[in-house]
């Protein structure tokens, strides 16, 4: 089975693009990465850093996520981001998105040991 870790690189790591102003490339992420199987996921971030720089933020200042549980982490730096939303037309299977680029200080949920970004929970 996929471990949470492993689920959020596959949803949310995109270090190899800087953003990018392609309008294809929302629904061509969220299909390549698995994100349209079943549904359209309607929200995703993607995040154009290195891993090593992403996962640093779990020693960053602690917060409390959005739904209560208090291992939330907020990055001191902006990062480049690509953040996907479904359009109003988009209909499954045939998900479509709207990109916006970003650069926002970003808060992921942290778990295990190593202790590393399992959930993107905002920007700021
Ligand atoms: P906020 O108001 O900033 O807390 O954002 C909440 C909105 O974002 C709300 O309309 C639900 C949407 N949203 C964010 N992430 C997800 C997700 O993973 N799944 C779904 N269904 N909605 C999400
Ligand atoms: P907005 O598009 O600005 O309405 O933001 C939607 C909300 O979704 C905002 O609270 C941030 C949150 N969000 C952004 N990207 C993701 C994501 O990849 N996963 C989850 N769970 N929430 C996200
Ligand atoms: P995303 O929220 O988009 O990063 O999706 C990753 C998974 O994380 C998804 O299955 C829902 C789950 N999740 C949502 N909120 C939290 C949270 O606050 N903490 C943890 N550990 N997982 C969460």
């Amino acid at each position: 089975k996929e471990s949470p870790s492993k689920k959020f690189q596959r949803q949310h790591m995109d270090p190899e693009n800087s953003a990018s102003d392609d309008t294809k490339y929302c629904d061509h992420m969220m299909k390549a990465r698995n994100m349209t199987k079943g549904r359209c996921k309607p929200v995703n971030t993607f995040i154009h850093e290195p891993k090593e720089i992403v996962d640093a933020v779990c020693r960053e200042t602690n917060i409390t996520c959005k739904n209560g549980q208090s291992n939330c982490y907020q990055s001191s730096q902006p990062m480049s981001l690509t953040h996907c939303r479904q359009t109003g037309a988009s209909k499954y299977p045939n998900c479509q998105y709207r990109g916006s680029d970003i650069t926002k200080q970003i808060i992921v949920a942290c778990e295990g040991n190593p202790y590393v970004p399992v959930h993107f929970d905002a920007y700021v």
